[in-house]
């Protein structure tokens, strides 16, 4: 087990509900704090009430638990983003600088700062997407998260602050839902399938996306968290490939063991952002600085998702 006492915020969230879990595994149960805005009813450990604009809340908690590493999760995501563009901006960036001041003022000495696809926008590559492409995010999301790199970079080199950071596909995992982000298809779909529903895709049949099975995004973080400083060359945040797949691939692979399923195609506006997000990425520094490699494809991922589904809603949809 390792010594050191970790706070997460928002622990309630689609990535911090299965990762509190695994850090509790490492960590010890009463060294992980898991934190969010609302309770919880289901987390078993500590927890804690933080809003994260507020700055001396994340401080009280920091203290009161001699914090040593915080996992910041918290932030509005792409597609519910644009609906409140400034509120987004406030919000993203608001807690993000309080999390890595309260780091740089304390004893917190790693910081976790989720980035996302969602900070390349069209003159990046769309095929292979590399590590240093321009970046030009089209959405507010995106644009917080392009800052929020930069920023975690400022604080590596003015202050030391061993911040670490990757930017995420999108995560589909049984164990928890998205919540406004333009890849939650990919997760939605499966509950519509073992639910035996049709399901109403917000994007085109064709519009391939990069994404991760959630246990191959656990332990990419756990791993990159882990691995040596002096390996870590990439301040602003690392490139994670994984699979990617269209609405219709996904559709077809879920057929194949639930053959009645059945997609109808209700374009949205996040069709739009979509279409200026990568279609796969590069991750050559990720594998080579700290020994990346996805272990799930869409295969393995969709006989997974659907069978911990079929447990979850006890139905028996299955050939
Ligand atoms: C979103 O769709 O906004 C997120 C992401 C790719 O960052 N899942």
């Amino acid at each position: 087990m390792i010594n050191d006492t970790v706070l997460i915020i928002g622990a309630n969230g689609q990535l911090g509900s299965v990762l509190s879990k695994e850090l509790q595994k490492i960590h010890g149960k009463d060294n992980v704090i898991a934190s969010d805005v609302y309770s919880s009813s289901t987390f078993d450990g500590v927890f804690e009430i933080i809003d994260a604009t507020d700055i001396k809340a994340i401080e009280n908690i920091v203290n009161k638990y001699a914090v040593n590493q915080i996992y910041h999760l918290a932030a509005i995501l792409s597609a519910k983003g644009e609906k409140n563009p400034l509120r987004t901006w406030d919000l993203n960036m608001k807690m993000m600088l309080n999390v890595f001041e309260v780091s740089r003022t304390s004893n917190v000495k790693k910081v976790f700062f989720p980035s996302s696809i969602a900070v390349f926008g069209d003159k990046a590559p769309l095929e292979n997407t590399p590590q240093s492409a321009f970046l030009n995010p089209a959405t507010v999301y995106g644009m917080s998260k392009a800052a929020g790199e930069n920023w975690a970079q400022y604080y590596f080199n003015k202050y030391g602050l061993d911040v670490r950071s990757i930017r995420y596909p999108g995560i589909i995992g049984y164990q928890s839902m998205p919540g406004g982000g333009t890849t939650d298809y990919a997760v939605d779909i499966y509950h519509s399938a073992v639910k035996q529903e049709k399901y109403s895709c917000f994007l085109n049949p064709e519009t391939k996306l990069p994404m991760i099975f959630m246990d191959d995004a656990i332990r990419s973080t756990i791993e990159l968290m882990q691995a040596p400083k002096k390996n870590i060359k990439t301040r602003t945040s690392y490139n994670l490939g994984s699979m990617s797949f269209s609405p219709i691939e996904i559709a077809s692979e879920i057929q194949k063991l639930c053959p009645n399923f059945k997609v109808e195609y209700n374009v949205d506006f996040r069709q739009e952002i979509a279409d200026k997000w990568p279609k796969s990425i590069n991750d050559d520094e990720a594998r080579k600085d700290w020994n990346w490699k996805p272990k799930y494809d869409l295969k393995l991922m969709t006989v997974l998702m659907l069978e911990k589904l079929e447990e979850k809603y006890n139905t028996t949809t299955l050939k």
